[in-house]
């Protein structure tokens, strides 16, 4: 396959190349490993078994013919590098060095050389290059913070094995609607549903993933009650002894005005909040020599200065990380000035919770877009983290995932294009140009408002011509789609793809009206065609069928509303 320069230029920071190549003997990178970096013990597991590089097993003392291989890989420790960064030596000698100053770091290292490597029948192809490497941000990675179905075990340990693989670092599980995480947050899990977390935070371990576990108690903390502390206390026990070191408490979404006896004992929110946070801290420091504590204040979104940031600004242990998610919870854009006003006024480090593809508000849409509109250095504006709150859909939010992942990388040189495109061809392989026709009529609608235009440009012109191709071929990239291996993402994506071919027929219907505009039975099949396209319960952004019969003049019964009951989240 190989990896084109100007991606390489793009995934990796530094890219140094005479446009030299390695090439060796076998279809197998072989490598006598030799390792400064610790212990040899310590490096095993960063390589996949059964992959394209494999390390030689050391000759030890009366092994007589030690297999050579046909490269030397070494290991170094280099303190000098970032945290998670890297550096990879390619030589014309077919002498590999990666050297890092953490484990992550050494992994990123060996995962750079996987990807540079060509395999072919009887050689392996390599750039003699040198990169070095490092994130933009010192975690990254994916909040699981949305209300309504959570994600199945089974997508949360493939989010991690996912995650490893887009150099993203951090785990933060936090749904909604996980009872014991918000609405009965003093009761202890259950055993079977505890064991399977204690399996998650296993595979974050062998992936090198940091699991974070985030607590929501705000909606009835009795801040002067010694129980609630206890309760509060036993919950994070019970994670403490199963190796988690990274915590949040969240207080986003709540009534957090203080009645009765919080308002007597506390006076203001703010106070309250750093309140229980500092006592979470105090407790931690207690249980652990290193652990991370991250707070969610109430006032998440707002980009101006407040009594309440104030109080968390001069009261909250400095150690502690603050959320927020950029103005108005969906943040089309997040610029300088925002970032540095809200870093001034809670004067902690922030982390960037970005709602991003979250469409927990948008229940009967995808987004499948990428991010766009992050200032270049959020870095330098006090954020030393940005995770993603994803879709309930895990598999469809890869699209936006992965391009969210180049940004957290290298947030200085990110281009939404390109990474969608790249993020596009990794997810859908030979079909990328159908999945990106597909995502192209699945925006974001709460953080792009560019349109659609293909679809906008032959209403505009009424040129039914086009108009027919534009739906033969959202049909035809429909049911190709419908043949991709992705059982997950044709479970997932089902009712859309579903109602890509619903709006194609409905169409059709529409044109039959339109050349025949008085018989009944034409109208018919278009009310009719209407009812099946509603009955997915699903649109695309781009809702083509009703929009085109519409500016045609063809009038359709409106949708009755949802209910309040099924609009509202908890
Ligand atoms: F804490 C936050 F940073 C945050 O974003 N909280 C919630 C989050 O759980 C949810 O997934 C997200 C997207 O809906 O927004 C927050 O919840 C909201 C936001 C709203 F604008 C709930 C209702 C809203 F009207």
């Amino acid at each position: 396959m190989g990896i084109s320069l100007r991606d390489c230029q793009y995934l990796f920071r530094d890219y140094y190349t005479q446009g030299k190549e390695l090439v060796v003997e076998g279809p197998q990178l072989r490598c006598e490993l030799a390792s400064r970096y610790a212990m040899n013990q310590d490096v095993n597991g960063l390589l996949a078994e059964g992959g394209d590089i494999v390390i030689l097993e050391p000759a030890g003392p009366g092994v007589a013919t030690a297999d050579k291989g046909n490269a030397q890989l070494m290991l170094e420790y280099d303190g000098g590098l970032a945290a998670d960064g890297y550096r990879l030596v390619i030589g014309e000698d077919a002498k590999l060095v990666v050297a890092a100053s953490n484990r992550r770091g050494l992994k990123y290292g060996l995962d750079a050389l996987k990807m540079l490597l060509t395999v072919e029948e009887d050689c392996c192809r390599l750039p003699v290059v040198t990169v070095e490497d490092e994130p933009s941000f010192p975690v990254r990675g994916i909040i699981e913070g949305f209300y309504g179905v959570p994600w199945s075990f089974a997508d949360r340990m493939d989010s991690v094995s996912y995650m490893s693989g887009h150099r993203m670092n951090a785990f933060m599980y936090a749904p909604k609607d996980d009872l014991y995480h918000r609405k009965l947050w003093r009761e202890p899990y259950p055993d079977d549903v505890f064991t399977r977390i204690h399996d998650l935070k296993q595979e974050c371990d062998k992936h090198l993933v940091d699991f974070y576990y985030c607590i929501s108690p705000g909606n009835d903390l009795e801040f002067r009650s010694q129980g609630d502390f206890a309760k509060l206390e036993e919950k994070l026990a019970a994670m403490i002894a199963i190796g988690v070191r990274h915590f949040a408490l969240l207080m986003d979404d709540i009534d957090y005005v203080l009645q009765g006896d919080n308002k007597q004992f506390l006076e203001r929110s703010g106070t309250a909040h750093a309140y229980v946070t500092n006592r979470v801290y105090d407790y931690l420091a207690g249980c652990l020599p290193h652990f991370t504590l991250a707070m969610c204040p109430s006032e998440y979104w707002s980009y101006w200065n407040t009594e309440y940031k104030k109080d968390i600004r001069e009261q909250l242990h400095p150690a502690v990380k603050v959320f927020w998610t950029g103005y108005f919870v969906f943040a089309p854009e997040i610029g300088r000035g925002h970032a540095e006003d809200n870093y001034s006024f809670y004067g902690h480090e922030l982390w960037l919770w970005d709602n991003i593809p979250v469409n927990d508000c948008d229940k009967d849409r995808l987004f499948l877009d990428p991010v766009r509109g992050r200032s270049s250095r959020l870095g330098n504006y006090g954020h030393t983290a940005v995770v993603a709150n994803p879709m309930n859909q895990w598999e469809c939010s890869k699209i936006t995932l992965n391009t969210m992942a180049h940004y957290m990388w290298n947030s200085e040189r990110y281009m939404p294009e390109l990474s969608w495109e790249l993020s596009v061809r990794e997810f859908a392989g030979e079909l990328a140009e159908d999945m990106m026709f597909f995502c192209r009529q699945n925006l974001n609608s709460r953080l792009y408002s560019g349109g659609y235009p293909e679809l906008d440009d032959a209403l505009a012109e009424r040129d039914l011509e086009r108009l027919d191709a534009y739906f033969s071929r959202l049909e035809q990239t429909a049911v190709r789609l419908g043949g991709l291996e992705n059982a997950k993402f044709i479970e997932e994506a089902g009712p859309w793809l579903r109602r890509a071919i619903g709006d194609a027929v409905l169409w059709r219907a529409v044109r039959r009206q339109l050349e025949d505009p008085l018989n009944p039975q034409a109208q018919a099949e278009v009310l009719q065609r209407l009812e099946t396209c509603r009955s997915y319960g699903v649109r695309l952004g781009s809702d083509p069928a009703v929009r085109a019969a519409e500016a045609l003049g063809i009038e359709l019964p409106v949708m009755e509303k949802a209910t309040k009951e099924e609009d509202q989240h908890v």
